[in-house]
Parts: C-alpha cells; sequence; structure tokens
C-alpha cells in the first residue's frame, strides 16, 4: 500500500516528505496547490482545510507531528520510533513541545519577514517573537548537551519532528552564538539526505 501525503514541499508537508525519505516507504505525493485547501475534493480529507493530511488505505490522518509519529510507529526502521514506552514518550514531548513552546514564535518571524508586505509588517509582533525563543532554546541547548541527538545517540523521530519546526530559525537567521548544542544538532539534522531529498521535491 503506498500512502500518500498531500501538501507542497513548501508547507509543512516537508515535514512528512522528510520522514517518508528516512524511511524508505513507497508514498505518493499530491503536491496541490494552496489555494486548493479550501476545496471540496481536499475538504474530504482534511476537514480543517489544511495540509498536510496523509490517507495510508482506508486510514486518514492530518497534523504534521501526529502524521510523523504514525508513520515512524507503523514503518518502523533501525529504532527510528525507539522501542520503550519511555522513549516513545520523549518522542511525543519534544514534538508537543516544538509546535507549542516554538513554532508559533518562528513562524510570526519568518511570516513577516518573506510573505509580508514591507508596509504591512509588525515590528512590535516580530520582536515579541524574537523575545520568547531564548528561553526554550536554552532549554533544547541543556538537553542536548553532551549528546548528538535528542534521545541520545541516534536519530529518531524526536529530532525530525522538532528539527522540521526549527528549520524556519535557518532562513531567518536566527543567532544561535548563545546556543551553540542546538546549532550543531538542527546542522546535523538538517544535512541528512533524506532532508535534502524532501526539499528538492516540488
Ligand atoms: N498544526 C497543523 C498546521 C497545518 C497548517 O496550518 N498548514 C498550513 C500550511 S503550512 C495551511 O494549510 N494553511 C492553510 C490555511 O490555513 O488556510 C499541522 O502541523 O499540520
Amino acid at each position: 500500500m503506498t500512502v500518500k501525503i498531500y501538501g507542497p514541499a513548501a508547507s509543512r508537508a516537508a515535514r512528512a516528505l522528510w520522514i517518508v525519505h528516512e524511511l524508505g516507504i513507497p508514498f505518493e505525493h499530491v503536491a496541490m496547490e494552496m489555494k486548493d485547501v479550501k476545496g471540496a475534493e481536499y475538504l474530504k480529507i482534511n476537514p480543517n482545510g489544511k495540509v498536510p493530511a496523509l490517507v495510508d488505505g482506508d486510514f486518514r490522518l492530518f497534523e504534521s507531528m501526529a502524521i510523523n509519529l504514525y508513520l515512524a510507529a507503523k514503518y518502523n526502521k533501525d529504532g527510528f520510533l525507539p522501542a520503550s514506552l519511555e522513549d516513545q514518550a520523549l518522542c511525543h514531548q519534544w514534538s508537543f513541545w516544538g509546535m507549542t513552546e516554538v513554532e508559533k514564535p518562528l513562524l510570526t518571524v519568518l511570516i513577516d519577514m518573506f510573505m509580508t508586505a514591507p508596509d504591512k509588517r509588525k515590528p512590535e509582533a516580530v520582536a515579541e517573537a524574537l523575545k520568547a525563543l531564548p528561553k526554550p532554546f536554552s532549554v533544547l541547548n541543556g538537553a542536548l548537551q553532551g549528546r548528538d541527538y535528542l534521545l541520545g545517540s541516534s536519530f529518531t523521530v524526536a529530532d525530525l519532528n522538532l528539527a522540521s519546526i526549527m528549520s524556519w530559525a535557518k532562513p531567518i537567521k536566527f543567532d544561535f552564538a548563545p546556543f551553540p548544542n542546538v546549532a550543531a544538532w538542527l546542522d546535523r539534522c538538517l544535512s541528512r539526505p533524506a532532508y535534502k531529498a524532501a526539499r528538492s521535491t516540488k
């Protein structure tokens, strides 16, 4: 059965595209355009009218982190989703943490910089967002002290999910000097061939 991933690569669908490349599973990429996410056909797949969405046989799923945790569990390879309940919980922890502590401020800056007309930009909102980031980044920096990846020496779905969010820090040229462990970890994750393959998709 081939899984289907909906959404252009230049969207959060990139997260799901990254994981299918990591897992080496056959997949079909439905690289729809953003203007079609509210169309009746797509709303049958994801009633939120957002991407990504996953179709795996009769099963449908939305929310990028849930999609990736599902794919990691179902098509697990080399401990990509670790075996122990505790390690799996840590994968959930870092995925939820990325979405709740980091995604919004990073996206605020990214949208303002690259998707907002100069006269519509909101420097106060950007300043506020930039002020919110050092706290979680210092938590992450501490968690990565003395280890290459979030759970130790192996790259897991926790790293993939969080790095896919953190990757937005690159285009905004966030200064990681105070967070050297985060900088090194992010480069380690984003240099993976599967990430590059996902990025080169339309
Ligand atoms: N929490 C959702 C967010 C999905 C989301 O907002 N996707 C954006 C594209 S990156 C979208 O579809 N936006 C269209 C819209 O909001 O109308 C996830 O992680 O999957």
